[in-house]
């Protein structure tokens, strides 16, 4: 696996777009310095899922930019996909990792110390805590505290990454929290111009990192 990098980790919503506009508007994503994509698709068959991957990951092996596939291991591996996330009710991390092998990543989504800690156990590369603040992007999910999402980048040696609501005027909350990165659906994928959006939202990260 190389480095992973999960500074601005770009997760995808095709809702809404027509197949052209959305795989433009990753195109734009990458060129804006996304660090980390996922393919995040809930409505789709697996026909379709696995032709709009195949698409997607065409766009990002040019400008090198890992392609995780949110639930699927089986279409991760279709596509040869980077790595796959699975959260509390898919795969579980220990099956995702053997069937994906050592060199893939595999990501979790955690809302807990214990979630947390069990994922690193089980051979999580990265953690996707939150959601942090309300979100308009279809998840079923609750609230989770700064302090609890604190505890969890203590809790374990490997990368966390803060999602939920998350836009440039907003991350304040997480300085001093420790975390590797954010994730983020709507900040991008609903901006005017997505590109504009990803280095925005990458400054506004860096300079939290910083002062
Ligand atoms: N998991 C927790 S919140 C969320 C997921 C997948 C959605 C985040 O989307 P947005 O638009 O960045 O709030
Ligand atoms: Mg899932």
């Amino acid at each position: 696996m190389k480095k992973l990098d999960t500074t601005m980790y770009f997760i995808t919503d095709s809702t809404n777009y027509s197949e052209e506009e959305f795989l433009y508007r990753i195109e734009e994503a990458c060129k804006g310095g996304i660090t980390l994509i996922q393919l995040r698709e809930k409505e789709r068959t697996t026909r379709e899922y696995l032709c709009l991957a195949q698409k997607v990951h065409d766009i990002t092996k040019r400008y090198d930019i890992p392609l995780i596939i949110d639930d699927r291991v089986d279409i991760a591996q279709a596509v040869d996909a980077e790595g796959v996330h699975v959260g509390q009710s898919d795969m579980p991390v220990d099956i995702a990792r053997r069937l994906m092998g050592n060199y893939k990543i595999v990501g979790a989504t955690t809302k807990t110390v214990s979630q947390a800690r069990k994922a690193y156990e089980q051979g999580a590369d990265y953690l996707g805590v939150g959601a942090i603040y309300p979100t308009t992007t279809k998840v079923k999910t609750v609230l989770t505290s700064v302090d609890t999402l604190k505890e969890i980048v203590r809790a374990v040696p490997i990368k966390v990454n803060a999602i939920g609501g998350l836009n440039k005027d907003n991350i304040h909350i997480l300085k001093n929290s420790g975390i590797d990165g954010i994730c983020a659906v709507s900040a991008i994928m609903k901006a005017e111009n997505p590109r504009t959006a990803v280095s925005e939202l990458k400054d506004a990260f860096t300079a939290l990192q910083s002062d």
